[in-house]
């Protein structure tokens, strides 16, 4: 069911990210198409899909959800040019293609990373005459903390300066919380208040979406070790010497504590008075590390 459901919305979820796209510039078109290229290369949508799954937890309608589901998939698409330039990953393929600085060079590739950024916050602006003006705050509240010191920028910054260096286990699963689960929590609590979720309900899904972000982190980890750049369409870090869970608790281990953070998940949603099959069934899902590619 999950995988019907998902084949049916990505192409809405892609539809939709071209249309609030903006539109091309007379002038500056290399970085446009920049943009355009990471953002429009063959990719999971999985925030998106989380936000959407939510609006159709709480029979919400899609659309009110569409835009803001947009304006997180830019956010993660800058997060990962930026991170696969030289003075970070230094990665060479993303989303099966070479990465963007390798196409566009490194100066147009950080601009293009700011023009989506940019764009995602202009994109929620423009939609104070249908959302109440309190809750766009609220909710550029939300996106500003996914992307602090204590979400994206922080956990990446932690993430360079550990390179190849031990690190210890609260240090790594701080990292992870920061880097990636911190852009899930804020999708999913971006959809519930555009379908006005109880305080209750919000504190329920936000606990759910921290168990499969960090999940789903440590599962990208594991597929680094076990799966090649052709099966993942980017760089895999084999060799490194960086700290992982793999390297903590090895293969089965990590597969362990995968589905533990995913049981722990799918028991944060037990108190909802909701039909929360999707989210259950999205939540199984990562326990497959093929998912991932
Ligand atoms: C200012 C937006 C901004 C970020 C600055 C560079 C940076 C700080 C953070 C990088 C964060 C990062 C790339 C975390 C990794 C998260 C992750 C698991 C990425 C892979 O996501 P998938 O598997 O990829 O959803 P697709 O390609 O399917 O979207």
């Amino acid at each position: 069911m999950i995988d019907v459901y998902i084949e049916r919305m990505v192409p809405l979820i892609e539809a939709a990210l071209e249309e609030h796209f903006p539109p091309m510039p007379k002038y500056a078109t290399r970085v446009y198409e920049s943009m355009r290229y990471t953002l429009f290369s063959k990719a999971k949508r999985i925030r998106p899909l989380l936000m959407l799954i939510i609006a159709e937890t709480f029979k919400c309608d899609l659309k009110k959800v569409l835009p803001f589901a947009c304006a997180i998939e830019y956010v993660h698409t800058s997060s990962l040019i930026l991170d696969d330039l030289p003075c970070m990953d230094d990665a060479t393929l993303r989303r099966g293609k070479p990465a963007n600085h390798i196409v566009f060079g490194e100066s147009i590739a950080i601009l293009a990373a700011i023009g989506l950024l940019n764009h995602a916050y202009s994109l929620i602006a423009k939609f104070n005459d249908d959302v109440d003006n309190n809750k766009l705050l609220e909710i550029l509240d939300i996106m500003t903390a996914a992307i602090s010191i204590d979400g994206l920028v922080g956990g990446q910054s932690l993430d360079l300066i550990h390179k190849e260096k031990k690190v210890e286990l609260d240090v790594l699963e701080y990292m992870h919380r920061c880097k990636t689960a911190s852009l899930f929590v804020a999708s999913v609590d971006i959809s519930a208040i555009l379908c006005n979720a109880k305080e209750k309900e919000r504190k329920a899904l936000t606990n759910y979406a921290k168990y499969i972000g960090l999940a789903f982190q440590i599962s990208d980890d594991l597929s680094d070790q076990l799966l090649t750049e052709k099966e993942l369409g980017k760089d895999v870090k084999k060799d490194t010497l960086s700290t992982t869970y793999v390297s903590f608790y090895g293969v089965e281990g990590t597969i362990k504590f995968i589905n533990e953070l995913i049981e722990n998940a799918k028991k944060e949603l037990t108190g909802l008075n909701y039909d929360c099959s999707l989210l259950i069934q999205l939540a199984d899902k990562l326990k497959n590390k093929k998912y991932l590619s």
